[in-house]
């Protein structure tokens, strides 16, 4: 029997036209379906489900380990859960754990069918959502198939072969020999790279296979490539016809109209067409539309476009930052005239989206930019990885924590990188939720891969299979081919013979588009597609789809990693239309490493310290940063000096990251010498896959590093931002708001020493644009400290703001006018704080009647409590407020609780007052003893 893949490959047939019904016919077939029923046409209920989730058996190939496994899970959680191993993330544990990838593993079970099997059914399959990777299905000793990509599903025809009482086996190879085996297979030429570089101790030939490419090793992570059932499995029972996928697509068209594309994809197992009735119902929008279709046998798609009947009364979805993200609720409702009827709940959303690429004038190239209901918006956000090397320990909650705190820190999207894997469906209902964007890449990263006809095949089911999954989600905006794959190409990473070039540019046509983008083009008109990041986009195209340089700051996207120059100087940045990654590293919190790590790992140059740094040179290049503008810790004691060298690679980072975003986004209204109109920010990376030095501003487990804090601030909605350039300052007011502000632009330069201001310059009916970036202040550095008494470069520090009424007011920036490392007049502070729980309301009367004691700050606490249940990640009642005092200005400070879960409302900032108000927001219960006791708080100036 045959397996197959589903679907069978694009593009699914389209039935006729379905067509909308007169009152009258509709009456009439109405009636006919009611007879057909009442004749007994459908005699059997709906599809009967038995899922096949659970406890399975598990044992390697020479039976010497057998355990329960999970399912859906992996080999790896299952031996941990058992176990059998240790936590896979501790210590050296990923290169000692390396049989188990290298073994092969069976999972089997018996389960009894739950239905009448005596009963003919017409047709009973075998899903699988996702086997992980290469597996041997059986059923009862027979062979249904073969399964070779995880991004697929899996259904297999089991109408013959199931029993009342059952036995499967889904036996797997190892995903490493599988893809040597086919790289060896692959004999005409290589296709590169073989491995990784021996820094990330990874495995070789992951272009070879079809599953999650970093799961052989990558630059921030482990080498664990799984076994396992990844997704959901069941069977599946039917008679008549079976809806595959439901999806809903929204338009805009010229006439200021709403539709909505409605896409049905069915197998009928009938043996002649069935005729029936579609009824869509949107109350809100007091929409109601019945049509009539004809399934034909066989496996085909119906498409229904409903207008929109109160299209001015629709509300958009935005996203984050820019509106709300409305929803409407749905019905779809099948009543046919054999078999069951099916009625289908679901969200309808509108929004457009559209990839502007258009020339600039005073600019060569195009422009590259997002409308989302014609509005350009300005991307902020950065790069998801996978939150896991294992999925199956990926839940709900840690999706929500993430996503939460990347809206919370204002980003409004994400690009989904190619190397990881098509997110669960949870993740995009999040993402529609909040207001995230998504930039989805198709799954091949920093590599080139084959395009033989097998391989091509099995790519071409995951593409059909992922956009059907998710195009109905409005917070994707963009379908992207790979990550980097046209720059690998283009700068040839792999030193390809000039005289080969041809075959592997032909192979990436191949892939990306012929094949890729036409079944994209095929399945989902309602957003872009471009292929690869960084691309020049349209000029890559007219380049033959690989452009001479993709990297070109006049078109497209572009990725930028600098670690030899100085992080604080601007013009290293490319003045580019779209900065799709850039980054710098540091190290997670210690209180992060401490639970994957013993005691002899806690210095910087430990083993472990470079056994988990996977990208080369990458500890040394931190140093080398950090020294440029910070002293580097001595203490004497080790583990101090471990926790403060660890302070500072995060401090170092959130600097960094400030400065080349915040240069990103006042390029956005400019172009100088051709160069600019910025219009994304996404920094490399938002999270982690496991412990260990990398460019994420999330560790794993979710907590912040204080780039995070530092993101919260520097993609604030309004933001004055800072530069010097040959001894002017220049200060940039940057809105992503709606309208235009008058504002008053507050400077204020503060000496190291002292905690009382040198100066204050107000800049009243300062006008900030809406949605651009406006040089709202200019003076001469040497000026400036003039007209502040006794300032110099190095003993002076400035802040600045901008405050309009009904409470508009942009965070508080900096601007160092030395390294801080030469900074005259730092004193060693004496920083306290005391913790306050506040559990719900009754704690204002509580407070009142003990005459608390910081009257000044009540009404910021009031507002923070007012303000928390939107920022809540948890959602939880109780917050706790941090009341600071500091007897000297502090750079950094840095509020850290260990391993208690969850986020500060500001973190690592410049403290200038003697007072400050910080309000902890728990994702788990905790109490003020706690955080008493884990509370460690750092400011530069302790760092020895
Ligand atoms: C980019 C990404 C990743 C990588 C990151 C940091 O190239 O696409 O491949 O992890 O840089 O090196």
């Amino acid at each position: 029997m045959a397996g197959s893949a589903a679907p069978p490959g694009p593009p699914a047939r389209s039935w006729r036209p379905p067509c909308r019904l007169s009152a009258g016919r509709a009456v009439l077939l109405l009636l006919l379906v009611a007879t057909a029923r009442r004749a007994g046409a459908s005699a059997a209920g709906g599809p009967e489900v038995r899922s096949l989730r659970g406890s399975w058996r598990l044992g390697n190939a020479n039976g010497s380990v057998v355990l329960r496994g999970e399912v859906p899970g992996c080999v790896h959680t299952a031996l941990h859960r058992r176990g059998l191993i240790q936590d896979p993330y501790y210590r050296f544990n990923d290169v000692m754990y390396r049989w188990i990838s290298l073994d092969n593993w069976t999972y089997s079970r018996t389960f009894k069918t739950p239905f009448d099997i005596r009963y003919a059914w017409q047709k009973v399959n075998l899903i699988f959502e996702g086997v992980d990777t290469v597996a041997q299905i059986l059923i009862n000793n027979v062979t249904l198939g073969r399964t070779d990509n995880m991004f697929n599903r899996y259904s297999f025809d089991i109408t013959s072969v199931i029993k009342e009482v059952n036995f499967i086996e889904v036996r797997f190879l190892s995903a490493v020999s599988y893809a040597a085996e086919q790289s060896r297979c692959h004999k005409v030429y290589s296709i590169p790279p073989a491995c990784p570089p021996p820094v990330q101790k990874g495995e070789c030939h992951a272009n070879f296979i079809r599953k999650e490419q970093c799961s052989f090793s990558w630059d921030w992570g482990p080498s664990f490539p799984t076994q396992g059932i990844w997704k959901d499995v069941r069977i599946e029972a039917y008679n008549h016809y079976h809806l595959i996928y439901f999806s809903l697509t929204s338009f805009f068209g010229n006439a200021q109209q709403w539709s909505l594309e409605i896409e049905s994809i069915f197998d009928v197992v009938s043996s002649k067409p069935i005729a029936g009735l579609v009824t869509v119902n949107i109350p809100k929008l007091q929409t109601q539309q019945t049509f009539s279709v004809r399934l034909q046998p066989g496996e085909g798609s119906i498409v229904l476009l409903v207008n929109i009947n109160k299209s001015s009364a629709v509300e958009a979805w935005w996203p984050n930052g820019h509106g709300k993200q409305t929803g409407y609720n749905m019905t779809t409702t099948f009543i046919m005239e054999a078999g069951y009827q099916i009625e289908k709940f679901s969200k309808a959303y509108f929004r457009t989206v559209e990839l502007v690429q258009e020339p600039i004038p005073g600019s060569p190239g195009l422009s590259f930019y997002f409308r989302i209901n014609g509005r350009p918006i300005f991307i902020k956000g950065s790069n998801w990885i996978p939150a896991d090397s294992f999925q199956d320990r990926v839940t709900y909650d840690t999706l929500w924590l993430l996503l939460k705190s990347a809206a919370d820190a204002n980003m409004n999207a994400l690009r989904v990188w190619g190397g990881g894997v098509y997110e669960q469906d949870e993740f995009y209902d999040i993402c529609d939720e909040i207001g995230i964007m998504i930039w989805q890449d198709f799954m091949f990263a920093c590599a080139l891969y084959p395009t033989d006809k097998n391989y091509l095949e099995s790519v071409r089911a995951e593409v059909s299979h992922q956009v059907r999954r998710l195009k109905s989600h409005p917070s994707i905006i963009l379908w992207s081919g790979n990550n980097e794959n046209e720059a690998a190409i283009a700068s040839n990473w792999f030193s390809i013979p000039y005289a080969d070039k041809e075959v592997y540019i032909k192979d990436y046509v191949m892939l990306y588009v012929k094949n890729i983008r036409e079944i994209v083009l095929t399945e989902d008109k309602s957003r872009p597609f471009i292929a690869s990041s960084p691309t020049n986009g349209l000029e890559s195209v007219k380049e033959g789809w690989i452009s001479q340089n993709p990297y070109d700051t006049h078109y497209g996207d572009t990725h930028f990693y600098d670690y030899s120059n100085d992080c604080w100087n601007w013009t290293v940045y490319p003045k580019t239309r779209f900065a799709s990654e850039y980054g710098f590293q540091s190290w997670p919190s210690f209180s992060t490493i401490e639970k994957v790590s013993s005691a002899e790992d806690w210095s910087y140059t430990s083993n472990f310290s470079l056994h988990r740094q996977h990208h080369e040179n990458g500890n040394d290049q931190m140093l080398q940063q950090l020294e440029r503008h910070f002293k580097l810790p001595q203490s004497t004691d080790p583990i101090k000096k471990f926790k403060d060298t660890i302070y500072l690679t995060q401090v170092m980072q959130a600097q960094c990251m400030k400065i080349e975003t915040e240069f990103y986004r006042f390029s956005q209204s400019e172009i100088i010498k051709g160069e600019g109109h910025t219009m994304g920010a996404l920094y490399w990376q938002l999270n982690d896959i496991w412990q260990a030095p990398s460019w994420a501003s999330l560790e794993y487990g979710g907590k912040w590093k204080l780039l995070h804090y530092f993101a919260q601030n520097f993609f604030a909605p309004l933001l004055p931002v800072a530069y010097e350039d040959k001894g002017v300052l220049y200060i940039y007011g940057v809105s992503d708001l709606h309208v235009d502000h008058k504002l008053t632009l507050r400077v204020v330069v503060h000496t190291w020493s002292s905690l009382e201001s040198v100066c204050t310059i107000a800049k009243d009916s300062v006008t900030v644009k809406a949605q651009s970036a406006v040089l709202i202040y200019k003076e001469s550095i040497n000026d400036l400290l003039e007209r502040c008494r006794n300032c110099t470069r190095k003993s002076c520090v400035i802040t600045f703001c901008l405050v309009g009424e009904g409470g508009l007011q942009s965070p508080t920036n900096h601007h160092f006018l030395s390294s801080l490392k030469d900074a005259v007049g730092l004193e060693k502070t004496q920083l306290s704080v005391s913790i306050i729980c506040f559990t719900d309301m009754q704690v204002f009367p509580s407070l009142a009647i003990t005459g608390f004691f910081f009257n000044t700050y009540i009404f910021s606490y009031l507002f923070m409590y007012l303000s928390l249940f939107q920022a809540s990640v948890s959602q939880r009642d109780d917050v706790y407020i941090f009341v600071l005092q500091t007897t000297a200005i502090a750079p950094f400070v840095s509020l850290d609780v260990g391993s208690i879960k969850g986020r500060f409302s500001d973190n690592g900032f410049l403290m200038t007052e003697k007072k400050k108000v910080v309000v902890f927001y728990p994702w788990e219960p905790t109490s003020v003893e706690e955080l008493e006791k884990s509370l460690t708080l750092t400011s530069l100036v302790d760092v020895v």
